[in-house]
């Protein structure tokens, strides 16, 4: 489809979600031969296994709670959706959530919080988290608001709201630009497409407090930014071993070490790639390729997911994989609310 259709919002929503369902499987492992990836994502053409096999994590359901609050209160409403955050969280705490965002999600069901933000400032002795936990739910902003300065803005917050340290929410505004882009139809021109990622976090990360954060924890002086140059530089190159990009960009925990891996996976399988199937759609080999490098798979594979699905729509994504992850439905059903209310802005 063409810039902003329906295919992307649906392949954008959809393939986030098969992302964190079947890289669940690998998450927290070092090492994942990409023999054992294919072997699992063969097993989901079993036709005999119904749907929901596959459990959502915390990505996902962290990112129907913000679907659900920018439908609602069409548009962003940060009491709306920290309350959906823990209500989720009271309801199904076995979602495999970071174990410091638990401290965040418990104090957000308080009725006597004054400031929504506030649990989020007082992690981690006051410098706040940087984990992808804000990355992981960011792609349903880019799909909510047509504009750009919307999109940084409002991802931004919706992550301040567990992630206070710009390490965490800067990776949740990175997350939402790609996906943005991508809906326009920007990965058409991978390096166009790098070059203006890379325009806008310089821009983000100019903030004094962005700098202040990365000089505390040692980091380059614009952290994104400067992974975003190695990203560019990998895709430069004619071959790339697993091991290298896990060396130059990370697999972690921390929206640093895995939204910029992310941003790779799908800029390295828009073609075909001699270790993965011939047949395999783009989309295809973008989550086996995610979930080959290891680390947080789900996570990793869930953010290039969505950026992927947004560009080559929900044509790319297989019906056996849908059938076999728990809430890939649902996610189906609310691209299709959200690519309204995008349009109707
Ligand atoms: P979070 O905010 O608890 O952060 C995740 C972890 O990062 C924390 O538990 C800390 O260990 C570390 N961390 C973050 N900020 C700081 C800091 N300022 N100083 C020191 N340490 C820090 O949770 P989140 O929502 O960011 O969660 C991110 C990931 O955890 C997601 O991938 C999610 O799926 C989950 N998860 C990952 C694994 C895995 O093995 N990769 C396992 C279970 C859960
Ligand atoms: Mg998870
Ligand atoms: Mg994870």
């Amino acid at each position: 489809g063409g810039p902003a259709s329906l295919s992307r919002f649906r392949g954008a929503l959809v393939a986030a979600v098969l992302g964190d369902c079947v890289g669940g499987e690998f998450e927290g492992a070092e090492e994942v031969p990409m023999e054992s990836v294919l072997q699992h994502l063969n097993g989901l053409d079993d036709e005999t296994k119904g749907e929901g096999i596959l459990e959502y994590s915390d990505d996902t359901a962290m990112a129907r709670c913000v679907v659900q609050s920018l439908l609602t209160r069409t548009g962003f409403d940060e009491q709306d959706m920290a309350r959906r955050f823990a209500k989720e969280y009271s309801a199904s705490p076995g979602r495999g959530y970071g174990s410091g965002v638990i401290q965040v999600l418990k104090k957000l069901s308080s009725p006597q919080l004054s400031d929504v933000y506030q649990p989020a400032r007082d992690q981690f002795n006051g410098r706040g988290s940087f984990g992808n936990g804000g990355a992981m739910r960011a792609a349903p902003f880019a799909l909510a608001f047509p504009d750009l300065a919307d999109v940084k803005r409002f991802a931004r917050r919706g992550a301040m709201l567990t992630h206070s340290c710009s390490l965490g929410y800067n990776g949740a505004v990175l997350q939402a630009l790609a996906v943005h882009l991508s809906l326009q139809g920007a990965l058409d021109l991978p390096q166009q497409f790098i070059s203006r990622l890379i325009t806008e976090m310089e821009e983000v990360e100019e903030d004094e407090a962005a700098r202040n954060d990365a000089r505390i924890l040692k980091e380059a002086e614009m952290p994104f930014s400067d992974r975003l140059h190695r990203v560019r530089d990998l895709m430069d190159r004619s071959k790339v071993s697993i091991e290298e990009v896990i060396s130059e960009l990370g697999n972690g925990i921390a929206a640093l070490h895995s939204v910029p891996t992310a941003i790779f996976c799908v800029l390295h399988c828009l073609q075909p790639r001699k270790c993965l199937p011939e047949n395999y759609s783009g989309l295809e080999r973008t989550i086996a390729y995610s979930l080959a490098l290891g680390g947080d798979t789900d996570t990793i594979a869930c953010m290039a997911g969505a950026i992927a699905g947004a560009h080559y729509g929900i044509e790319a994504v297989p019906q056996s994989w849908m059938r076999c992850c728990e809430g890939a439905q649902d996610a189906d059903i609310n691209a299709e609310r959200l690519h309204m209310l995008y349009h109707q802005s």
